[in-house]
């Protein structure tokens, strides 16, 4: 094979970006109060917000678009899309949702509640969100080995086995209705979690008699990696691996506007009838009848095809390898990151970026917000905003101070990379002058989609 890995596609449609200048930018800044959230995509140039729903469809899931079927009831398109997801996780009730938090909501309403405890790999924003809102409490578990973004470890997603039956014994198996496992785990940089610890997480969970439940969200770009890093994996396709993953879990949550290379749509899939049986009726009440949950006929279309799509080695070969090389031109400018890089995104590590910057001063979000005014750059910052606490008045920052370039998939190319590297390698050059954040108003839930920022200068 050939050195150099390539798009595998030619492109048939463009879009324009939009480039502004410094001065515009600023005065942006200021009316968003500093929150990257609140500005218009319009002005931006390079959007790394999020790789979620940000995808470039193929023509073929145009064309399943357009042969979409928009029956209330019994669509055929539902079908197309239940056989798709029935093959792939092997699961016997699959539910439509409109996207991921949709089918988290009504797995916690079901499951969740008082006095339970859900524990994670790392649960992610909105999962924290739907377990905390039920009343439960969410527990992350990562292995150490996560914590250290200098380091390189091949499977950093795992969830720490001790510690979960450390939890299960303090709390009671009764109490823990369900444990989850996020693929890849986002939170500490679109880490993989490995088929070994996948497996003895179900093993441990089966003598308490716990479900385990997959938030599969970036399964594909999981299971690639378990290719590439796990004895005994390397000859097996990875449609193969993937259905193994889910072979060990008892259901899952899934946000198709990742790995199913789609703009909307998501599921809920699981064995368990009498769950599935509730989660029918409320799915009914909020999001649509169970043969369409909340999307059109259409959208189902395109997830069907979007699921094959994202198994194509050439295409993860090539989605995983662009990652890799972002990373690879900011290392060669010093620019702290997190190590390896992950599966959608490459990660800043801003305590290093910016280490006289105290966590409550938000370094990642001053990282952000300057990417921003430097080069149009939009990322997100994962870290004390996102899940940072204050409890009777103190300040609990997060484990990590992260600044995330989400790359969406098959939309930008290899000189919007080369761009961005060179804008951030600036600022890293420049860092000095970073001021700190402090936040001016934050809602009681999620408050880093809303909060308003200001400058500490
Ligand atoms: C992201 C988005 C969504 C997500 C996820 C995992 C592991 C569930 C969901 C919910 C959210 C986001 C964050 C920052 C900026 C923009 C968007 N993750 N589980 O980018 O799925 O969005 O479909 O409800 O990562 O990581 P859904």
């Amino acid at each position: 094979m050939t050195k150099t890995i390539i798009e595998p596609f030619k492109i048939k449609s463009v879009e324009p970006i939009s480039f502004t200048t410094r001065g515009y930018r600023e005065k942006v800044l200021k009316e968003a109060y500093y929150n990257l959230f609140l500005i218009k995509a319009d002005d931006v140039l390079i959007d790394f917000l999020t790789d979620s729903g940000t995808a470039a469809m193929s023509s073929k899931q145009w064309a399943a678009i357009m042969d979409g079927d928009e029956s209330y009831a019994g669509s055929r398109s539902f079908y197309k899309f239940e056989k798709a997801v029935k093959e792939l996780t092997g699961f016997k009730y699959i539910i439509p949702t409109h996207q991921g938090r949709a089918a988290e909501k009504i797995l916690f309403t079901v499951v969740g509640g008082k006095g339970k405890t859900i524990p994670n790999n790392t649960h992610f924003d909105t999962t924290r969100a739907n377990v905390e809102f039920s009343g439960s409490n969410a527990v992350d578990l990562p292995v150490p080995a996560a914590l250290k973004t200098d380091k390189y470890s091949a499977f950093k997603g795992n969830i720490d086995l001790d510690k979960l039956e450390g939890l299960i014994k303090k709390m009671g198996p009764s109490n823990i209705p369900i444990c989850m496992l996020t693929l890849t785990n986002n939170s500490v940089g679109g880490q993989p979690v490995s088929m070994k610890n996948i497996r003895e997480t179900k093993s441990l969970l089966r003598k308490y008699d716990i479900p385990l439940f997959l938030d599969a969200c970036r399964f594909a770009e999981n299971a690639y990696f378990i290719k590439l890093r796990e004895a005994g994996y390397e000859q097996k396709s990875v449609k193969e691996i993937a259905q193994e993953m889910f072979s060990y879990a008892d259901g899952c949550t899934m946000s198709a506007k990742k790995d199913a290379l789609v703009n909307i749509g998501g599921f809920f899939a699981l064995n368990d009838a009498a769950i599935a049986e509730k989660a029918r009726s409320l799915l009914i009440m909020t999001e649509g009848f169970p043969t369409y949950g909340g999307l059109a006929g259409r959208d189902l279309d395109a997830m069907a095809q979007g699921l094959a799509e994202a198994l194509d080695e050439n295409y993860l070969r090539y989605r995983v390898r662009s990652i890799e090389y972002f990373g690879e031109r900011l290392r060669e400018g010093e620019v702290p990151i997190l190590v390896p890089t992950g599966g959608h995104a490459v990660f800043i590590d801003a305590k290093r970026f910016l280490p006289r910057l105290k966590p409550e001063e938000y370094p990642g979000q001053a990282i952000a917000v300057e990417l921003y005014l430097e080069g149009g750059i939009r990322s997100v910052e994962i870290g004390s905003v996102m899940f940072g606490e204050r409890q009777n008045g103190k300040f609990i920052p997060a484990n990590l101070e992260l600044v995330r370039l989400a790359i969406p998939r098959r939309v930008y190319t290899q000189s919007h990379i080369d761009y961005a590297s060179e804008i951030i390698i600036g600022l890293f050059k420049k860092r000095k002058k970073i001021p700190g954040y402090k936040i001016t108003y934050e809602p009681s839930h999620l408050r880093h989609f809303t909060a308003h920022f200001e400058p500490k200068r």
